[in-house]
């Protein structure tokens, strides 16, 4: 009998190309490495595609009359048009949870770097010099018995929380649209209306998926809000904050810092004012990429994958298209 023909987008472990190869055909294309105008031709004759954050719209789909499964190798799944997909049939997975510790590792490498400038005193030390150690300008922020708002208490935000509660002691407020009930108890972060948040922590942290409701969530009333020494933190998806909105409260002195590993636009234009603040941290998109946490995440969308693609429901269709 004929596999399957799938199309690989990313590069992946050679393990999970072999489970792959059990029981599909598959072609690897790297569509920055080969120009993204070849991609649609790629896709004309395969069932199954397995990628990070290619749009799935209505021309992609067109162009794809077999496929019958997209598999997101990421949590994130705002590359995904719900609708077209739903239209044509096509299931929509990704990878939620195996990612959740490292990404809260990384929020937490955030806040310490912005609030205790670690790029600039790198940079400093790296280039000689020394006797800044008693100058005030080079003095932070603590981190610690300070409070954290979490705007989005997911599987991540809750992650975040621990370790800001048992690690360093901080109170944690957060909003999210439904009240997580079981992180109140289970935790003891608090809830409290959105608008409190913003205006009561110290730190805060935007860590909601970005879709129609969510876009630009965090915009200039937003930031006047927020306390004149707050420290904003996104590692959800750029577009749930208006950068010039952000970028007018780092220059305006409107809040203290920012420590960002997303952006509205990917990569960063050269020209993007945010690479010109000294108050910024900036991380490339990097949440999850330790080594392990992107061969779990490759692993668990190769088997989102192949599981759509024998017959069975795979475990994590996006809501959605459930
Ligand atoms: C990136 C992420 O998508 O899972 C997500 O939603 O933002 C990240 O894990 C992934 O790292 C890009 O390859």
């Amino acid at each position: 009998m004929n596999k399957p023909k799938v199309l690989i987008a990313k590069k992946i472990p050679s393990y999970v190309e072999e489970y792959i190869g059990k029981y599909c055909d598959y072609e690897n294309f790297y569509p920055e490495e080969n120009q993204g105008k070849f991609l649609l031709e790629k896709l004309c004759d395969k069932e199954g595609f397995l990628q990070s954050g290619i749009k799935i719209d209505d021309e992609l789909l067109k162009s794809a009359p077999n496929l019958k499964v997209v598999s997101n190798i990421s949590v994130g799944y705002n590359n995904f048009d719900t609708d077209a997909m739903k239209k044509r049939n096509v299931i929509g997975t990704h990878t939620p949870g195996v990612l959740n510790d490292t990404v809260a590792d990384l929020i937490f490498a955030l806040i310490l770097s912005a609030a205790r400038k670690v790029p600039l005193l790198d940079s400093y030390v790296k280039g000689g010099k020394w006797d800044v150690m008693d100058h005030p300008s080079v003095f932070g922020k603590d981190v610690h018995h300070t409070t954290l708002g979490i705007i989005g208490m997911g599987r991540i935000g809750q992650d975040v929380a621990k370790r800001a509660m048992y690690g360093f002691d901080m109170e944690v407020l957060y909003y999210n649209r439904t009240r997580k009930y079981d992180a109140e108890k289970n935790l003891g972060v608090k809830y409290a209306e959105f608008d409190h948040v913003l205006a009561n922590s110290d730190y805060i942290l935007v860590m909601v998926p970005l879709n129609d409701e969510t876009y630009h969530l965090i915009d200039e009333p937003q930031f006047n809000l927020m306390k004149k020494d707050a420290i904003f933190i996104n590692a959800s998806r750029g577009a749930t904050v208006n950068e010039k909105a952000l970028i007018k409260a780092l220059t305006e002195g409107s809040i203290l810092a920012a420590g960002l590993d997303v952006y509205e636009q990917e990569p960063l234009d050269k020209h993007n004012p945010l690479l010109k603040l000294s108050n910024v941290v900036l991380l490339p998109h990097i949440g999850s990429a330790t080594e392990k946490t992107r061969c779990d995440m490759a692993m668990l969308a190769a088997e989102n994958l192949v599981k759509a693609l024998v017959g069975e429901v795979p475990p994590n269709i996006v809501p959605e298209l459930k």
